[in-house]
């Protein structure tokens, strides 16, 4: 990136914070490309981060290399108890159907989906979509590419078959964490977005940060444009080789988002990549010793208690609905939901919790 006056260079240790600032995230676009450990050469980008030599498309074909090897063998019990029968799917889209904010001034809950590049927030959204649709569908438009495939801000309503209301979920999907110095959002454009200013449909720009003079800018946001929730998304895969400096933009973002009132959640994806009997049976997510390492480490990499992190299988390449990763998918939307519903109940004008500008 030329060095302008003003402009801090991109930190990997998180956004530097004269904010607005138009610097992105960290570049790790390319380290964010490849599930967590293979047997390559080595090569180091431009910022000396260590990526292993590989192509594109043999990194795609090595989606299930399952590459943590020494598997001890599932728990007994569930560490988390889930229902995995179609009932409980049944009962929990009852629940996400019937769902209400808790304040008379909102019908749906903004939740905003944060995370690295190609950890799987459009898939997230599109998986969702599908499980109410009744079949795969690919809603929020899922890529793989080194830059951000996601580019702009977009809002999903949540809804039924087509005729049925929508539910009062709705899922915001953004550009990702990492993408680049092109692309990249930044910590300014992240905040104006949960504050409720940016746009709908704004594209993001390092050069062009959200500002009064926006096309569209929302100069009072009310509590309708805001976001009630954020769910990061990160990446089972690529839990072991993301950069250090992921942790501490967390952190900065954590405690930024905090100080609005708005409660955090994460969604672990990815997890059929890195556990074999997962991979083949969604049901032993919360028996295995490998995912639940992994939250750990998820738990870890964003300062936050491992009950606030819910694994979740995505649909990528299948075609049909499976009843045991719909469970899965809406046990996360209702995680979700109770956690916006927090910021509401936080919020009512009884109790008008943070000012928000
Ligand atoms: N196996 C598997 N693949 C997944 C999962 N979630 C996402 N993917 C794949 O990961 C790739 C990236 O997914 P996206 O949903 O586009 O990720 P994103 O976070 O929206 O990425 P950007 O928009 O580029 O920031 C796609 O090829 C998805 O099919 C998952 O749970 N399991
Ligand atoms: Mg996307």
């Amino acid at each position: 990136m030329a060095k302008q006056p003003g402009v801090l260079k991109p930190s990997f240790g998180g956004f530097p914070f004269a904010v607005p600032t138009p610097t992105p995230l960290f570049n790790v676009a390319s380290a964010l490309a490849k599930p967590a450990i293979d047997k390559v050469a080595d090569t180091k980008d431009s910022i000396g981060i260590v990526l292993p030599d590989v192509s594109s498309t043999e990194r795609r074909e090595n989606n299930h290399l399952f590459t943590f090897p020494g598997a001890r063998p599932n728990l007994e019990s569930q560490w988390r108890h889930v229902e995995w029968t179609e009932e409980q799917k049944t009962s929990l889209m009852k629940t996400v159907r019937s769902y209400k904010p808790s304040s008379g001034e909102v019908t749906q809950a903004q939740v905003l989906l944060l995370g690295p590049v190609g950890s799987g927030k459009s898939s997230f959204i599109s998986s969702v979509q599908s499980v109410f649709n009744g079949r795969v569908t690919n809603r929020a438009m899922v890529g793989s590419s080194s830059t951000s495939f996601t580019k702009k801000l977009q809002s999903f309503n949540i809804h039924g078959q087509s005729g049925e209301d929508p539910t009062g979920l709705v899922l915001c999907d953004m550009v990702g964490l990492g993408g680049g110095e092109m692309t990249g959002p930044t910590l300014h454009d992240i905040m104006s977005v949960i504050k409720g200013h940016a746009p709908e449909g704004h594209k993001f720009s390092p050069d062009q940060p959200v500002r009064s003079e926006t096309v569209g800018y929302v100069k009072r946001p009310s509590l309708k444009d805001k976001i009630h929730c954020v769910a990061f998304v990160v990446d089972a895969s690529k839990i072991l080789t993301y950069p250090k400096g992921l942790s501490t933009t967390f952190q900065q973002l954590r405690e930024h988002i905090s100080d609005l009132g708005v409660h955090q959640v994460a969604l672990l994806t990815h997890i059929d990549q890195v556990c074999s009997q997962t991979y083949k049976d969604v049901t032993q997510v919360y028996k295995s010793h490998i995912i639940r390492d992994m939250m750990v480490k998820a738990a870890s990499l964003l300062g936050m208690s491992t009950s606030y992190i819910i694994p979740v299988r995505n649909y990528s390449s299948e075609l049909d609905l499976d009843v045991n990763t719909d469970v899965l998918l809406l046990t996360a939307v209702d995680h979700i939901l109770q956690y916006a519903d927090l910021y509401f109940q936080d919020n009512t004008r009884q109790n008008p919790g943070p000012k928000i500008d």
